[in-house]
């Protein structure tokens, strides 16, 4: 085999592989900050698509994602936090992002919304601590 065909079997699993974890600081904040919990294995599932549209990251962003994008201004843990005290419904599912975050669903993503009543919703949130669930630990 050539050098050339080599070197494009070599690299082309390398850029795959560089593509699925791109800034995994981000995601693993996102888990983190928004206590997202583990599935049954213990595998964390958030994946990119919390906030971006394809599965490897990178623009475009979901709804959610330009949400957080538009209020990026120093750090991701504060453009988090600014994106759900904006306390928009970015996926217009009649669920503010927020109480997306707490129920668990996907607040980018107009199929995935929690199954009880906003207003019930909203009253175990604030219960819990509302926003302060989410601050920024510096
Ligand atoms: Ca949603």
């Amino acid at each position: 085999m050539k050098k050339r065909t080599w070197f494009l079997l070599l690299l082309i699993p390398a850029l795959l592989v560089s593509l699925a974890v791109a800034r995994p600081a981000y995601r693993i904040q996102a888990i983190n900050q928004l206590h997202l919990v583990p599935d049954k294995d213990s595998t964390r599932t958030i994946t990119c698509q919390y906030c971006h549209v394809n599965p490897g990251g990178g623009a475009p962003w979901n709804p959610f994602g330009e949400n957080v994008l538009s209020n990026f201004k120093s750090t991701i843990d504060q453009a988090l936090y600014d994106a759900l005290a904006a306390m928009k419904d970015s996926d217009a599912d009649g669920y503010l992002d927020a109480l997306e975050v707490f129920a668990g669903t996907l607040p980018g993503s107009p199929d995935s919304k929690p199954l009880v009543d906003a207003e019930f919703l909203k009253k175990n949130f604030e219960k819990a601590g509302g926003l302060g669930l989410y601050k920024p630990a510096n």
